[in-house]
């Protein structure tokens, strides 16, 4: 889902580079970047404006947390910024009335025949009795549809002919008769804005009391997002659903359809099957959006756990290349402490050069075995790796219970993070250091 976007923001933002203030020139760069991925993503223009000055506004000035990379940190920022703009989760169906009428609007195809089978289930999950009301009179085979999937899942049926607004008087009547406290309204829909059909909704909502009306908009909805948002906001919108977000590369809808008509995306539509609904959620959205999930999830435990006095410190001696075993082993636990490992390495300033050394082995095992080496090391061979000789090694691996090969590969492990060091930190700065450290991003 939305990788496309995901894997352009990525690249884009691999170029940032840069440690401590996010400079403003990289802040420009990797913004206009953004902005052309989510156009290319088919997010409407106005709307990409208005994002890429919301997140500037939260990133100018932001200095580059230690142990995230600035590209990490700019992602970061795009992605508080995509929870905000996606409006927070919703709290699924709201009930009220009696019965609870929900009117679902959109285009043709959009979805809302599917949707409303999958609405009636949820809400009979929730405890309710729903009824199915058929009012997309246009065309037969639209009744029919929906009497079907109503029959399979065994939900109550109303259907009539006349004017809809009759229709949904009387299957209102219907659900109080039969004591249905739900009744969801499946309205017809154009393949484009069409004047007759919002006067036909018009109306409808004014002959009903109806309790919440939600467009449904396929995700697959371009730069025409904005404009069929606006276009339904004008009966008054209470909600938006999205669906076949199983199959949309680009996720642009959600973010133009949130802005055009001001309302919550309540729910996700993720398959063709009456189950396939979720209850839209902005965190998971904007991962997906950003196809980043894992490295989202990383980045909040990062801020949570990482040590960033002694992140800075290991900075510090790195850029000047030096790195005491001390340091290694301060890496290896802040690793650790923030759970599995797998991935976790690459996430870490320098942990590329680590896992490099453990190309091909369990690298949880491989971590607790280079622990167990430092540990068995003198104080002040920590501090001065280059007083371990042979004899040494050996006495180093009796202690910790490995072979003497495994000592010598510990000790390539360090001399390669400091070469690294070195090259980067000696040669040209911050830019170098954050290069190296850059390296240890997902890819990118
Ligand atoms: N993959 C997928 N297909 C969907 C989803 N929602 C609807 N569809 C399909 O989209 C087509 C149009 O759906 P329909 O409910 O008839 O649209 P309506 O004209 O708005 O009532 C049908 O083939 C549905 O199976 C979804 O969330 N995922
Ligand atoms: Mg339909």
């Amino acid at each position: 889902m939305f990788e496309t976007l995901g894997e352009r923001l990525a690249a884009a933002l691999k170029r940032i580079s840069g440690r401590g203030v996010l400079r403003p020139e990289d802040v420009d760069a990797g913004l206009r970047e953004v902005r052309m991925a989510l156009l290319e993503a088919d997010v409407n223009f106005k709307v990409v404006k208005d994002f890429i000055e919301r997140v500037r506004a939260r990133i100018t000035g932001v200095e580059i947390a230690p142990g995230l990379t600035a590209p990490q940190q700019v992602i970061k920022a795009v992605n508080a910024e995509l929870v905000d703009l996606l409006g927070g989760n919703s709290e699924g169906l709201r009930y009220g009335g009696t019965p609870t009428v929900v009117m679902l609007v959109g285009l043709h195809g959009s979805g809302k025949t599917t949707t409303a089978i999958k609405l009636a289930l949820l809400a009979r999950r929730d405890g309710h009795r729903p009824l199915l009301a058929a009012l997309d009179l246009r065309r037969p085979a639209a009744i029919d549809q929906l009497r079907t999937l109503a029959e399979r899942e065994k939900v109550a049926f109303h259907s009539g002919s006349g004017p809809v607004e009759q229709i949904a008087a009387a299957a209102i009547r219907e659900a109080q008769r039969l004591d249905n406290d739900v009744v969801i309204l499946d309205t017809a829909g154009r393949l484009h804005i069409d004047g007759e059909l919002m006067d036909e909704l018009k109306r409808l909502k004014a002959a009903v009391a109806v309790t919440e009306t939600l467009l449904v908009a396929d995700s697959m909805t371009g730069q025409e997002a904005v404009k069929v948002g606006e276009a339904f906001g004008n009966i008054g919108l209470d909600g938006v659903i999205l669906t076949k977000l199983d199959g949309d590369a680009r996720g642009g809808a959600a973010l133009s359809l949130r802005n055009a008509t001001g309302q919550q995306i309540r729910f996700a539509g993720t398959g063709e099957k009456p189950q396939d609904l979720e209850v839209f959620h902005a965190e998971r959205m904007a991962s997906r959006i950003l196809g980043m999930g894992d490295v989202l999830t990383l980045i909040e435990r990062v801020d949570q756990s990482v040590d960033k006095e002694k992140a800075i410190e290991v900075e510090r001696r790195m850029r000047a290349g030096h790195l005491t075993f001390d340091d290694f082993l301060a890496q290896i636990r802040q690793v650790r402490g923030m759970g599995p490992l797998e991935g976790m390495l690459d996430m870490l300033p320098g942990g590329k050069a680590v896992k490099s050394q453990l190309a091909g082995k369990d690298t949880e095992l491989e971590v607790r075995r280079m622990e167990a080496m430092i540990l068995s090391m003198t104080a002040r061979e920590r501090a001065h790796p280059e007083l371990i000789d042979g004899a040494r090694k050996r006495r180093i691996a009796r202690g910790s219970g490995v072979q003497p090969a495994d000592v010598n590969r510990l000790i390539k492990a360090r001399e390669a993070m400091q070469k690294l060091a070195k090259q980067f930190g000696g040669r040209s700065g911050k830019a170098g250091v954050a290069r190296l450290f850059g390296q240890g991003g997902p890819g990118w």
